[in-house]
């Protein structure tokens, strides 16, 4: 019998890095998606079967809803939150430079041991990328993250990166 885990996660990034087309494209792409309107926040769930880890596994995936300006809001977004997607838009400079405030945002609520990855999104605009897969990786390795490309408009490796934080938040159980 696969064993049976529950975890919150959650989107992290600046605005219009795809947090959102992510969340969807995962959840509704392959199960029936739930996707839950709170103030500042919404949720979606999906089941998730990992066949190298005999897991599955309930997502429930975390996304803030514009910019809450309320510190119960941002509470309520990581309470009982196991682990998070760093997520930023290859064509934009900026949001790559600003992971490192997301990062210390989710240590500061969730703890330094959390589990991450850092999602490249955007990769099917080419020809308006100016963050390099080096850099990308580069930043995840220095910070011990597992990095990936993807994107939200193709769904390439939209569904890995989600994958790839499950069995880190598995294997962070077993520590
Ligand atoms: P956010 O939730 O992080 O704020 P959104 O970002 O998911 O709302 O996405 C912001 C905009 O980027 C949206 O466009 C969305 O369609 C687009 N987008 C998200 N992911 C990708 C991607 O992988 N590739 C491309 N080409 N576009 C993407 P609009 O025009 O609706 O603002
Ligand atoms: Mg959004």
């Amino acid at each position: 019998m696969p064993a049976e885990y529950r975890f919150k996660v959650v989107m992290l990034g600046d605005g219009a890095v795809g947090k959102t087309a992510l969340t969807l494209r995962f959840t509704q792409d392959f199960f029936e998606a739930d996707y839950k309107r709170t103030i500042g926040s919404d949720f979606a769930i999906k089941r998730v079967s990992l066949l190298d880890r005999d897991a599955n596994v309930v997502l429930q995936v975390w996304d803030l809803a514009g910019q809450p300006r309320f510190e119960v809001v941002r509470q309520g977004f990581y309470r009982g939150a196991r682990g998070g997607l760093l997520v930023f838009d290859v064509t934009r400079r900026r949001t790559f430079l600003n992971l490192d405030r997301w990062k210390e945002e989710g240590f500061s609520n969730i703890g330094r041991e959390v589990p991450m990855v850092v999602v490249a999104n955007k990769v099917d605009l080419t020809d308006s990328r100016v963050v390099a897969t080096d850099e990308g990786k580069e930043y995840a390795e220095a910070n011990g993250f597992l990095y990936v490309e993807s994107s939200a408009l193709t769904g390439e490796n939209v569904e890995e990166a989600f994958a790839m934080l499950c069995r880190l938040m598995i294997d962070a159980t077993k520590q």
